[in-house]
């Protein structure tokens, strides 16, 4: 209770944190990045979502943190240097706010025109549970935003419980394969099988696939050979802050 008052507290005053983590094409040059909430917490050092994520959905304040990290995020991506010149988009996980919720096409077209961020580089992250069964209405409604731009990511794919097959349902155009499937590539022959099915799946329908958690090279190697658009993981960088994320986008390509 007392965490949940402090986490209500630091929503209202701007006091939690993005990390930025950089998502790479095979050539290393930045795509995209995707923030991730941290909270500097007075007395406990800098906490990271899997302590406080909990809190927030118990409190009632996953909607209203997502909308925080919405706008701080796109906001912040509107200043990013345009390393050769290519406009970096940025990633926002999405929890709380989901594509059911009757404002949701408002409060994101809000966020972007706050940020004044072309909308061509907003992604937003949902796990494949919050992009099924959605009624039509809600599909019209995401395909509105597609339209004018954005880009909607399947987080953690491959840890739900859907098979392959219902991804041509899934209202995305941005897969990301899951760090358990991309840890084992190069030495569990299931994970390099379950890789290879879901990026021939994604490609067969016209879907880009990024991989998670890519942590050595001779993963990256891999996925590579499989075809994976692009790549986002420890060999590559860390989540930074935002001075340090903006300082990588200074120095160029
Ligand atoms: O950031 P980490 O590096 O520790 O993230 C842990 C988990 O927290 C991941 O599942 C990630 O999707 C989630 N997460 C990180 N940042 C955010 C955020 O801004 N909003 C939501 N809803 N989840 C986030
Ligand atoms: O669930 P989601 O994919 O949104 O969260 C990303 C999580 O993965 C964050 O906790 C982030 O810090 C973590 N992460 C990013 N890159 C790596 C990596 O290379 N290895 C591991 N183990 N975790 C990573
Ligand atoms: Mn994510
Ligand atoms: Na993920």
């Amino acid at each position: 209770v007392h965490l949940e008052g402090q986490l209500r507290e630091a929503l209202q005053h701007d006091g939690l944190a993005l990390h930025f983590q950089p998502v790479v094409g095979v050539d290393g040059a930045v795509q995209t990045a995707e923030a991730l909430v941290r909270w500097p917490h007075p007395d406990r050092g800098l906490l990271p979502p899997d302590i406080f994520l909990p809190v927030a959905e118990q409190g009632d304040l996953l909607r209203e943190l997502d909308r925080w990290v919405l706008r701080t995020a796109l906001k912040e991506a509107s200043t990013w240097p345009e390393p050769g010149g290519k406009p970096v988009s940025v990633a926002v996980n999405l929890a709380g706010l989901v594509p059911g919720d009757p404002e949701f096409a408002d409060i994101v077209a809000d966020a972007i025109a706050e940020a004044g961020i072309p909308w061509d580089r907003v992604v937003l992250e949902l796990v494949e549970t919050a992009l099924v069964d959605l009624p039509s209405r809600v599909r019209q409604a995401m395909g509105e935003l597609v339209e004018r731009g954005i880009r909607f990511a399947v987080d953690d794919f491959g840890t739900g419980y859907s098979s392959l097959a219902r991804l041509k349902d899934l209202p995305a155009q941005i897969i990301k394969v899951d760090r358990r499937f991309v840890s084992g590539v190069g030495s569990d022959s299931s994970d390099f099988a379950v890789a290879k099915a879901v990026v021939d799946m994604a490609r067969a329908m016209d879907r880009k696939c990024v991989a998670e958690g890519v942590e050595t090279a001779t993963q990256f190697h891999v996925l590579r050979g499989i075809g994976v658009d692009t790549y986002q993981g420890w060999l590559f960088s860390r989540p930074v802050p935002p001075k340090e994320f903006r300082a990588v986008l200074a120095l160029g390509p």
